[in-house]
């Protein structure tokens, strides 16, 4: 069964948004196009509480994409974004969502963020997706979405962890930053994942 993954396609990493993703709308038709390939598409969704850990809001003195560290793990203090029932937090308004049959939603505890859509980034929680993956006897997972370099990539990666065969669709996703997202391609590449174009799936 082939399953198509949209991460975080959201207002609020679509130009004008508060985290936006440079030219992040351009994947949707792309997305849209690919759906009908699937056998199941689910997505995620970026759900922060308004005391979210990752806003930069949140820390007296600290700016906006200031890294500083939490129990021991690194963390991109963030503007304020996706925050529960907001705008911001939809789906692009012109992503098909009439065939997603599940949304997983991540980093919902104020206390730690939640790049991947497997596991929060200490790896203590889990969203549920692995299992749900499972019991569906899913292996081959296809990825999508926003941005490429941080939340598709973290998801990309715990699914090699967790077993699955995924597959990174490239021109499916845009970076906040294209000198990561080429480190974090080749990370997957190295780990046995896969990258590749919407037009060969
Ligand atoms: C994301 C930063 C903060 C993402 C989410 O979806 O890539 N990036 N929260
Ligand atoms: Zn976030």
């Amino acid at each position: 069964m082939k399953v198509l993954i949209i991460v975080d396609a959201q207002n609020d990493f679509m130009p004008g948004g508060a985290l936006e993703v440079p030219k992040g709308d351009e994947i949707i038709p792309v997305i849209n196009r690919l759906q009908p390939k699937f056998d199941l598409v689910i997505a995620t969704q970026d759900w922060h509480p308004e005391n979210h850990i990752s806003f930069a809001k949140n820390h007296l003195g600290k700016k906006e994409f200031e890294t500083i560290q939490v129990e021991g793990i690194q963390q991109t203090l963030w503007p304020a974004h996706c925050i529960q029932n907001t705008k911001g937090a939809d789906f692009h308004p012109e992503l098909n969502t009439i065939a997603i049959e599940a949304i997983f939603r991540k980093g919902t505890s104020p206390k730690i963020d939640s790049y991947s859509g497997f596991y929060d980034n200490a790896h203590l929680k889990s969203t549920g997706l692995a299992g749900y993956l499972k019991e569906k006897e899913a292996k081959e997972l296809y990825f999508c979405g926003l941005a490429g370099d941080i939340c598709v990539s973290f998801t990309v990666i715990d699914a090699l962890n967790e077993g699955f065969q995924p597959v990174l669709i490239e021109d499916a996703c845009k970076a906040l930053n294209e000198e990561n997202f080429r480190k974090t391609k080749q990370q997957i590449k190295d780990l046995g994942g896969n990258v590749i174009l919407a037009e060969e799936v």
